[in-house]
């Protein structure tokens, strides 16, 4: 059964790709900025509060953006500088709590029901957070706390931009109440069409003040929402059981090539191990955590189906490495006959990288 009162928070920076573009070219501040295509099939990813009094939004094509808003500046974005910030405020995030599950880039749910910090005040772990990614990063995260998932998402919205919004056990049924359907994460324009269809617009709509559903109602949503009326219902209720599901680290890259054919010597064997290098590189930039590499092992199978890892403690991925680790592994059969040859490359933990929170209590 879940935990009576969780303590959940949502985080989600505010107009994420555009806060960085305006971080780094203070003269875009103050001025309508998008982050997109600007070519006239372009489209936009998001664009800064200046841009949105406009009526600028994400996914708006880049033709009905400057329709909106002639003046707008439309830059390209630069992918890798945004995931650069999201490992960035991650690794802040882990400090407070290994229970984090990122949504994108820019979001994340936490469960810091059992965390030590503040004496567990989820409103002050909250606050620190927002601090310590401004502090870090020169960016606003909002935040919402609540005592589930789906409450978190929609405080977080509520003071946005650089807001901090709770909401608490006390307090969820009246906030719910008024709450409109559209706003639940999962009901789209359609869901929220068929529901003010039947005239149900608010959650008040759906559950009684005593939380119950009539059956006649029951039926209608069954019929219109199939599975996902089940689930409304609940949220309309202020229940939400979902937990928030850790991210497991990335421990390993690896790459591994069984032959066609066994070979039988040390030359033949280099030639193919280093042949999948190039992939294992790419893989290893892919992860974006080169900077955590500790440890390189090179792992054959012999045509016996016996397999043997020879590792080593390395920051560095090198040729001579490998092929120290590759005779030292072909030194453990009397006649070598191989059928896999792989390469493995370790990461020590992002945390292991990380300073110690500094520990305050008010
Ligand atoms: P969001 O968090 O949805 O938006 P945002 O951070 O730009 O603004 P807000 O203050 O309302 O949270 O998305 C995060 C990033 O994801 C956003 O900066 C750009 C990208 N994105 C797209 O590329 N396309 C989209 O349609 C959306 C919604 C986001
Ligand atoms: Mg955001």
């Amino acid at each position: 059964m879940p935990v009576v009162n969780r303590k959940i928070i949502h985080l989600d920076m505010d107009c994420f790709f555009a806060a960085v573009e305006m971080r780094d070219q203070p003269a875009w501040r103050d001025i309508p900025l998008a982050v997109g295509g600007n070519t006239s099939r372009g489209v936009i990813a998001t664009c800064n509060y200046p841009a949105r009094a406009f009526g600028v939004r994400s996914a708006m094509p880049t033709r009905e953006a400057l329709k909106r808003c002639p003046q707008l500046m439309i830059v390209k974005g630069n992918m890798a500088k945004y995931q650069a910030v999201s490992q960035q405020i991650q690794a802040i995030f882990h400090r407070y709590t290994p229970i984090v599950e990122p949504l994108s880039l820019d979001e994340a749910y936490l469960d810091v029901t059992d965390s030590p910090f503040f004496q567990g005040s989820a409103t002050l772990i909250a606050q620190d957070i927002r601090q310590a990614v401004f502090k870090e990063t020169g960016l606003t995260v909002s935040a919402g706390v609540a005592p589930n998932k789906f409450l978190a998402k929609i405080a977080s919205d509520e003071r946005k931009p650089d807001g901090l919004f709770v909401i608490t056990p006390a307090q969820v049924t009246d906030f719910v109440k008024p709450l409109p359907l559209r706003k639940i994460p999962g009901i789209g324009p359609k869901a929220a069409e068929k529901l003010a269809n039947l005239g149900l617009h608010q959650c008040q709509d759906i559950v009684a003040g005593n939380g119950e559903i009539s059956n006649t109602l029951l039926r209608s949503l069954l019929e219109q929402l199939g599975s996902q009326a089940v689930s409304l219902i609940e949220r309309c209720q202020g229940i939400d059981h979902r937990t928030v599901e850790p991210y497991r680290e990335r421990k390993s890259v690896g790459i591994e090539r069984t032959l066609a054919n066994d070979i039988n010597t040390y030359e033949e064997a280099e030639a193919i191990m280093l042949s999948l290098l190039p992939q294992l590189q790419q893989r290893l930039e892919r992860s974006g955590k080169s900077h955590l590499l500790n440890k390189v092992a090179v792992k054959v199978k012999f045509s016996d189906f016996r397999l043997t890892t020879v590792e080593t403690q390395s920051r560095h991925l090198d040729c001579c490495l490998l092929n120290h680790l590759l005779r030292e592994a072909l030194t453990r059969s009397e006649k070598p006959r191989i059928r896999l040859l792989g390469i493995q490359l370790g990461f020590k933990q992002e945390c292991e990288e990380q300073l110690a929170l500094p520990f305050i209590t008010i």
